[in-house]
């Protein structure tokens, strides 16, 4: 970490001369912390956003000053140019993924990065709720309100105003059902916070189980098709989406 600005791990996508985007807008990463370890605080244009996998207590993030706990399953946003450094402060290591929009700003062209080594980020408050932060706890008990659509598939979104391109869902979709097959214009990356199945796109089929990430390029038809009892994240960014 003394050479890395963070330890992470980028699934960038080996086609032709890339070597960096995940999908076409979005990277996708897996990020980790280990015990007593800080990553330095720095903020960017790029919207980014995390998904906890594992880790104990004590791991938190703090975004703008305020300290965000970082428990499997939660949601955290630092929104572009918000102050953000990662901390394990317990005896486990710390796993989630990182999502961020930086192919969509380096199109756009205004990237603009700073960096603030000297000290930790001074944390001025430590609120129970916060506009940035989606605990797990809060998406089971929103999704056990949420009505089963025609495919059985139970959907929510997390309510982010923040970001205006990229939308954040959870799926729960119960063992032996299955989307139906659909292309969409977005640009979408999947991560699998519980169970296993298969993501069939194009001709090509994936099985994924917890913990993996899974991308449908845009306009690709595809389906996702649960084996055991699934719930699966998507970061889709968009102008405006149209479906067949
Ligand atoms: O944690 O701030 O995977 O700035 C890539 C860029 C994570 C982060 C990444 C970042 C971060
Ligand atoms: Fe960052």
């Amino acid at each position: 970490t003394e050479l890395a600005e963070r330890r992470n791990l980028i699934m960038f996508n080996p086609v032709d001369d890339n070597d960096y985007n995940t999908a076409k807008t979005i990277i996708c990463a897996y990020q980790m912390i280990k015990p007593g370890e800080y990553a330095r605080s720095h903020r960017h244009t790029p919207n980014a956003l995390r998904l906890m996998l594992d880790g104990g207590p004590g791991i938190y993030t703090v975004v703008n000053g305020v300290k965000l706990p970082m428990i499997a399953g939660d949601v955290l946003l630092t929104p572009n140019w918000c102050w953000h450094s990662h901390y394990n402060e317990g005896k486990e290591n710390g796993y989630w993924i990182d999502f961020l929009d930086v192919p969509l700003v380096h199109l756009l062209e205004p990237m603009f990065y700073e960096q603030d080594y000297d000290k930790p980020q001074a944390v001025t408050s430590e609120p129970k709720t916060h506009d940035f932060w989606f605990p797990y706890a809060d998406t089971r008990s929103t999704m056990a309100q949420a009505k089963p659509d025609a495919n059985g598939i139970s959907h929510i979104t997390l309510p982010t105003p923040a970001f205006k391109t990229i939308e954040l869902r959870f799926h729960d979709i119960p063992a032996g059902k299955a989307t139906p097959r659909r292309r969409t214009t977005a640009s979408s990356v999947y991560a699998v916070t519980a169970g296993e199945g298969r993501t069939r796109a194009g001709d090509q089929v994936f099985e994924w189980r917890r913990g993996d990430v899974f991308v449908v390029p845009t306009w690709t038809p595809f389906e996702i098709s649960a084996s055991t009892d699934a719930t699966i994240f998507r970061s889709e960014e968009h102008t405006s989406e149209l479906q067949s």
